[in-house]
This record gives C-alpha cells, sequence and structure tokens, in this order.
C-alpha cells in the first residue's frame, strides 16, 4: 500500500486532472491512451522514495529538448529542492510518464558536474583547467573584448554559436538575438537539422507544416519513412497503435530495420540516399497501372504530364537495382499505398541530412498528391509543424535594434571552416570572438577535428555558456554557468503536435547559475546599451511575443497558460480546402523555382560519398555509416547523466555480419572507423538491422566520454546539401577495421 503522503501527491494531481476538464483534457487522454499513468512509482525519479515532509509544490515544466514530444512535465518540489519530475496525466501526448531521459531531470539539475559559478581558463586551451571568477569579472572581461574586437576587427569578427539546447521562446529564440541584433555580429545561418526537407515540401506544397499527430488514430495506413519512432517520438506511437487497433496497415521505410518495422505490414528497406529513385518507382507504377486518383490529379495539381515522363525515366526494374529493393516489394507497396485510404505518411529529418536530402524529400512528397489523400481526413503527410504557430517575432528578437546595418551570414555547418579562415568571409575577416550557448559544436556539429583546430587559435576569443562543462567549453577563455529550464521561465511550441506550454521555474537556479536571458540582458547593459528591452522580465518577453493578430491565438494569453499549463491549438485541418500556397495555388509536380537548380519535377542524384559518384573514395571506404537519433541521448546531451551513461557506456557501430566476417571482425570487438576525415574507435555490434555495406552508430556522443577520445562527428562532413545550406551527417562513407 502506497504512504499517506504518496497519496497526497497523487491526489493533488488528481485535482489538477479534475481542474482541467473543464477543456475536456482528461477525457481526451482516457479516451486516448487507454490507461491512466495517475501512481507516483510509475513516474517518480528513481530512488526518490515517497513524498518527503516539508513544504510541498507542483510546478509545471515543457520538456525544452529538441525533440518532437514537447511533454508537459511536473516537478515535485519539497522545501525547495526537486524530488521527483513525472509526465502531465491529463495531456493527450506526454500521458503521464517522459521519456526515458526525461526520468532524469532530478540528476540533471543536481549533477555534481554542473557548472556553478563563472571561471576562466588557467590552463592551455583545452587542458580543462579552471579558475573560479565572480560574474562582475567575467562581465567586465566579455564587454571588453567583444568591444575591442568590434573597435579593430568590426561587429562582425563576433560570431554567435547556438542551436538546440533548449527550444523555448524565450530563453532560445527571443532574448539573445536582442542582444547579437544590438551589436552586429555575424549572423549564424542556423541550418544544422531540418532546412532541405522543409524546401523540398514546400516546393511541393508551398508550406512544410500540415496534418496534427492525433489524427494518425483515423488513418488506415500509417507509413514512416525515414524515421525511428522508437528513439523520436515515443509518445507519438500510442496513436499509431490505437489506428492499428483499428485496422490500420503500418508500412517502414528505412535504410535501418527499426523497432516498428518489426511489427510491420511491409517494411522497405532503400539503400542510404535512394529514396527519390524509390518514390519515383512508386509514382510510375501507380501512374502505369492506372492507380492513381484522378480526380484529384485533375483538380489540384500541376504538371502531371511533366511527372509522367520523368516518373516513365524509372522503371521497377531500374529502381530497384539502385534502391536494393525487390521489384515485387516495390510494386506491392505500390498496389497497398494506393488501395488503402486514408494514409498518413510521415517524412523524417535524417533521410535529409544526406547531399541530396532536399530532392529526396521533394519527390517522396509528390506520393499523397498523386492518391489523393491530401486534405482527407487521417490521410496526408506530415514532417515539421513549426509554421503553424503565430506570434510576434518582431517583439521578442527586436529586429529593429540592428537598424540598417547588414551582417554576414556564417552557416553553422561550416563552423570549423569559418575559425580556420576556410570561407571567403572569414579568409578576408577572420573570426575573433566566439560566444557559444544552447550547443555544443564540438560534439554535435560535422567535421570536429577541424573545429577544434579552430578552437585552439590563440588569437580567438571563446565564452562558452552552457550547465555543464562539454567537450566545446573545454576550449573556453570563459565559461559560464547556465541555469536549466528547471529554473526560469519560458514557453514552448510543440513542433510536431498543436501544444503551447507555458515552463515556470521548480526552483531557484543553483549556484551562480543565470537563465540565457539574465546572461544577455545583463552583458547588453554592461556593453554600454541604454535600451529599454534589455530591462524586461522573462514573463514581459512572453507577453511580447504573444501581442498577435492572429484568430489562431486568440485565447492565448500568459495568464490562461499559468491557469492551464499548456493549450490545444485548433489549427484545423490542414488543407482542407484545398488550397496551396504555392505560385499556381495547386500542388506542383511540376516546380519552376527547383527547376532553377534542380529537375522541375523530381530526379534520383546519387549520394556525393558513393559508389556511383566516387568510386575512388568508395573503393578505400565502402561502409556508408548512418548516424541517427538513439533514445538515451538527445543530440549532445544526458551522455553525462550517470543513469543515461549506464545504458550507454559506449558506442556502439551496427554493422551486418557480411562485412563482419570479411574484416575477421567478432561481436563485441572495438574496431577502427575512419576516413579522410578523423578516426574513432567503436564496440562492434553485428546485427541484421543493417544491410551489408551500411553501419549506423548513435547521435551524439561526447568526445571526452568515449574511449579513445573520439565521437561520430570527427567522421563526418561539413560539405552542404543540396538545398538550404543543410547538414549532410548521413553521407559518410567509412572503412572498418580491427584496432
Ligand atoms: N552525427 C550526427 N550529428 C548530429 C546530427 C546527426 O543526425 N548526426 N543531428 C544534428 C541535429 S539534427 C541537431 S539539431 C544538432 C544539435 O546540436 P546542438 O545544438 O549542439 O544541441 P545539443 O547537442 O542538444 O547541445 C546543447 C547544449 O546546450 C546546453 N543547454 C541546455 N539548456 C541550456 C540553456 O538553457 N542555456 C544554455 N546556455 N545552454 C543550455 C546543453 O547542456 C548542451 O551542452 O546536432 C546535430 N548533430
Ligand atoms: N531520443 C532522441 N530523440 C530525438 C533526438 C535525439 O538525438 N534522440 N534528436 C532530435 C532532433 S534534433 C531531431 S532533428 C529529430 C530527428 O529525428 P528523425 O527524423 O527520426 O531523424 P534521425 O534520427 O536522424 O533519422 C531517422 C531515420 O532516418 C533513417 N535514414 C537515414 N538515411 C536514410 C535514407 O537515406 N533513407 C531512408 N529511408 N532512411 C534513412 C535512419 O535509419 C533513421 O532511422 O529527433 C529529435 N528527437
Ligand atoms: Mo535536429
Amino acid at each position: 500500500m502506497k504512504g499517506e503522503k504518496e497519496n497526497k501527491f497523487l491526489l493533488s494531481r488528481r485535482s489538477f486532472l479534475v481542474g482541467s476538464t473543464a477543456m475536456g483534457a482528461s477525457m481526451f487522454l482516457l479516451g486516448t491512451t487507454g490507461c491512466s499513468t495517475t501512481t507516483p512509482s510509475s513516474g517518480a525519479t528513481p530512488g526518490s522514495g515517497a513524498v518527503q515532509a516539508g513544504k510541498v509544490e507542483y510546478t509545471y515544466q515543457a520538456c525544452p529538448r529538441n525533440c518532437h514530444d514537447t511533454c508537459t512535465l511536473i516537478s515535485e518540489v519539497v522545501d525547495g529542492k526537486i524530488t521527483r519530475v513525472v509526465g502531465d496525466p491529463t495531456n493527450p501526448i506526454t500521458a503521464g510518464t517522459p521519456c526515458v531521459k526525461g526520468h532524469t531531470y532530478k540528476s540533471v539539475v543536481y549533477h555534481p558536474d554542473r557548472i556553478l559559478y563563472p571561471m576562466k581558463r588557467a590552463g592551455k586551451k583545452g587542458e580543462g583547467k579552471w579558475e573560479r571568477i565572480s560574474w562582475d569579472e567575467a562581465y567586465e572581461t566579455i564587454a571588453k573584448k567583444l568591444n575591442e574586437t568590434i573597435s579593430e576587427h568590426g561587429s562582425e569578427a563576433i560570431l554567435p554559436y547556438s542551436y538546440s539546447g533548449n527550444l523555448g521562446i524565450v530563453q532560445n529564440y527571443g532574448a539573445p538575438f536582442r542582444f547579437w541584433n544590438k551589436i552586429g555580429a555575424s549572423n549564424l545561418a542556423r541550418k544544422i537539422c531540418n532546412p532541405a526537407g522543409d524546401l523540398g515540401l514546400i516546393y511541393t506544397y508551398g508550406q512544410y507544416a500540415s496534418i496534427d499527430p492525433e489524427t494518425y488514430v483515423k488513418t488506415k495506413m500509417y507509413i514512416s519513412w525515414g524515421v525511428n519512432e522508437a528513439a523520436t517520438g515515443v509518445h507519438f506511437i500510442k496513436f499509431i497503435n490505437q489506428a492499428r487497433d483499428n485496422g490500420a496497415k503500418l508500412v517502414v521505410i528505412n535504410t535501418v530495420r527499426t523497432p516498428l518495422a518489426s511489427q510491420a505490414d511491409m517494411f522497405i528497406q532503400p539503400k542510404p540516399g535512394t529514396d527519390a529513385a524509390l518514390a519515383l518507382g512508386v509514382a510510375n507504377l501507380l501512374i502505369k497501372d492506372g492507380l492513381y486518383d484522378k480526380d484529384f490529379v485533375d483538380n489540384y495539381t500541376l504538371g502531371f504530364d511533366d511527372l509522367v515522363k520523368k516518373a516513365n525515366q524509372y522503371p521497377v526494374e531500374k529502381v530497384s537495382e539502385i534502391t536494393g529493393v525487390p521489384v515485387e516489394t516495390i510494386k506491392s507497396f505500390a498496389k497497398l499505398y494506393a488501395e488503402t485510404k486514408p494514409s498518413i505518411l510521415r517524412i523524417g529529418y535524417g533521410m535529409q541530412r544526406h547531399t541530396n536530402g532536399g530532392n529526396m524529400v521533394r519527390a517522396i512528397s509528390l506520393l499523397p498528391a498523386l492518391v489523393g489523400t491530401v486534405g482527407t481526413e487521417g490521410g496526408g503527410w506530415i514532417y515539421m509543424n513549426t509554421s503553424h504557430w503565430k506570434y510576434n517575432s518582431a517583439n521578442l528578437t527586436r529586429p529593429d535594434l540592428a537598424g540598417d546595418r547588414k551582417v554576414r551570414t556564417i552557416n553553422m555547418n561550416e563552423l570549423g571552416k569559418a575559425l580556420n579562415g576556410q570561407l571567403k568571409e572569414t579568409a578576408e575577416k577572420p573570426v575573433k570572438a566566439l560566444v557559444v550557448y544552447n550547443s555544443n559544436p564540438l560534439a554535435s556539429s560535422p567535421n570536429t577535428d577541424l573545429i577544434k583546430k579552430g578552437l585552439e587559435r590563440e588569437d580567438l576569443f571563446t565564452v562558452v555558456f552552457d550547465p555543464f562543462i562539454t567537450d566545446t567549453a573545454d576550449y573556453a577563455d570563459l565559461l559560464l554557468p547556465a541555469a536549466t529550464f528547471m529554473e526560469y521561465d519560458d514557453y514552448n511550441f510543440d513542433y510536431l503536435g498543436r501544444y503551447i506550454r507555458l515552463n515556470t521555474p521548480a526552483i531557484e537556479p543553483l549556484g551562480e547559475s543565470k537563465s540565457n536571458l539574465q546572461f544577455f540582458f545583463e552583458l547588453a547593459q554592461k556593453m554600454g546599451y541604454t535600451d529599454d528591452c534589455f530591462k524586461e522580465s522573462p514573463v514581459d518577453v512572453i507577453k511580447g511575443s504573444m501581442q498577435v493578430d492572429d484568430p489562431l491565438m486568440k485565447d492565448v494569453t500568459y495568464e490562461a497558460l499559468q491557469e492551464k499549463h499548456w493549450m490545444k491549438i485548433d489549427m484545423g485541418a490542414t488543407f482542407a480546402d484545398h488550397k496551396f500556397p504555392t505560385p499556381s495555388g495547386k500542388i506542383e509536380f511540376f516546380s519552376k523555382k527547383l527547376g532553377e537548380t534542380f529537375d522541375p519535377v523530381a530526379e534520383h542524384y546519387p549520394l556525393l560519398e558513393s559508389k556511383e559518384k566516387t568510386p575512388e573514395l568508395f573503393a578505400k571506404y565502402p561502409i556508408h555509416l548512418l548516424s541517427p537519433s538513439i533514445p538515451q541521448l538527445l543530440n549532445s546531451q544526458f551522455h553525462n547523466i550517470p543513469q543515461i551513461f549506464e545504458l550507454i557506456p559506449e558506442p556502439t557501430i551496427v554493422m551486418n555480419k557480411v562485412d563482419a566476417q570479411a574484416r575477421n571482425i567478432a561481436d563485441g570487438a572495438t574496431v577502427d572507423v575512419y576516413n579522410d576525415r578523423g578516426k574513432i574507435q567503436l564496440k562492434v555490434k553485428i546485427s541484421e538491422e543493417v544491410q551489408p555495406g551500411v553501419a549506423t552508430t548513435g547521435k551524439v556522443f561526447w568526445n571526452k566520454l568515449v574511449p579513445g577520445g573520439g565521437a561520430i562527428n570527427r567522421l563526418t562532413s561539413d560539405v552542404l546539401g543540396d538545398m538550404d545550406g543543410v547538414s549532410t551527417f548521413n553521407t559518410n562513407l567509412v572503412q572498418v577495421a580491427m584496432a
């Protein structure tokens, strides 16, 4: 039997449940998940036991990791200390439980390695020797260095580097940009993640945002194309399962046999980077066999005749040869896709981190229009939904502070080149000051050996602002303590779902740590900037960003969120009116704009590192190494958390037994994995998950926590992808040999 105090926790959460029935959330919860997760033990932090004596409070957070699920968390705080972190049982997506990482948040916050006060470098760069200083000294040093840099080299010699440490609207997308706009630093093109797929979809549909993932429950077929839901997006699997309970089919198309593939009706395993050929082959069959939706195509699309011509160049036998997928499998899929409606096609981001990624997504995106599922209930496609959200970005980031000034842009995927003067812009005007926050590029960005060389430059002034001493932090001149999301105010938009969630602090910032807002606003004042916008509180910034004249957001206020913690925004059914914001207003099978750079319909462009395109490189490095997400890490976060580290003490390389045997490699062996960019050691796992010639290793371990000192991005390429400067982590040829 649970103790009385624990019941109190249960009761408190139940009373929340009752409180929120006004918005129908709990009813929905019961209706959609079919299980109640309100027992405290289900969500309690391991080892935390029952509620302790003292003043108990429950605070609500929006998990700000770069994750589709954006869970609402509830932290139990006893006498000012977090005792447990659970998932909000009333939120239909979170449904009471965080993921494996979310369960460790108490350990994240109270980790003995948290940076708790400012420090300056006391040894060589990278040596990891530090001396404690005061915030005053830290601010004075940065203000002096940045002002000197501006007067000697111009403001563009300063490069801010940040991405996805937290996805808070205020702490990531808002407050820091006010500072960068004011100071006139170089602009960082934040292109590491998903921009090629965005563009691929925009050419076809005019936008990349689409349906509500909770509509999975209404579909008759869910197609997972280049996604591993068991790693990224575990909270959406329940909606897929509900659809399956109602008889829906499941198809997985992935270079790797994912956990969901093992229970799919059909699993299709194309070679890396060949999905455009697969999609065009399927289009060819749908057209040739008259299986496409003629009415839909006639009414809502442009360029069908061009598509017919292009698809004719992709007969199924040729497609089978390019993709490695058997002819019969391609035929069965085309038939199943034509017959099973409505269907939802989920398109992943990892797939577009290839040199041809934008064109692959473009080709795939043509299929839902051919079978006419777009705009139907339980049908369509889904990628990323961020552009649905409306907020006042002028209030948030204050671009007016930049005046008429134009600053150069540096693509974050080329950080190594930028720091080493290998870009035209930086050869002429070197980067002299680098401020890293919300990011750990020495682990997570491509070609890290080159980044390391840049960070070693004696004439580069580097500030790293992070809760932990990351790989990148080791190279800082100044290391500053960042607070975690449990210690500041913010709010978040889901990037897949339809929820807006308030983040309230559970506790005061630990030690002398500060939120991003507090750091940048105080630094602005130290730099002598008197603008009022640097005096606003986080809540002021939240409120300002919500001043938007759009019916979608009419009920969204800070006060409403304070009361409800999260709100679902009714964005309607995407494309139900069959109007598309493309130049023609139709779905464009033929895109004039795309035709300025690529085939205007679609095309299979072989990967830049492949047998077809670079046979000499392939002869040296014949293994195609992918680095997808794994459940236990979130990019480079959590690797240093004890409970996670115990689960994944070292990174593995998953390879097929054919490749292992050819190299006399046994399961569990330590191997060298290398190419011209670098060399690392990994532990082998032999598995049928991958086909011969393909291997995977999870993203992103810390270099310094890996035996042998090297993680995946010592091997990856900083060549930009086909569309919008995307990263190409997955186009990566290597060789593997016994260490
Ligand atoms: N090989 C390979 N590498 C990849 C990828 C891949 O597919 N393969 N994927 C890439 C993708 S998609 C992405 S999005 C990038 C992301 O890469 P990054 O932008 O580097 O994101 P994270 O690795 O999550 O690191 C974020 C850092 O922010 C810190 N942090 C957390 N909260 C806060 C805060 O409130 N304030 C401050 N100041 N710091 C905070 C964390 O401690 C952590 O050190 O990684 C990329 N790396
Ligand atoms: N647990 C966890 N969750 C995460 C993250 C994490 O690191 N860990 N990262 C977050 C971030 S920043 C992002 S952007 C998203 C990324 O989430 P996803 O879109 O799921 O991206 P990835 O995990 O990089 O890769 C997804 C799948 O693409 C497959 N793939 C790679 N190349 C090809 C190809 O050429 N063809 C096909 N068909 N499949 C291919 C891989 O096998 C992999 O299963 O997830 C977010 N969620
Ligand atoms: Mo990402």
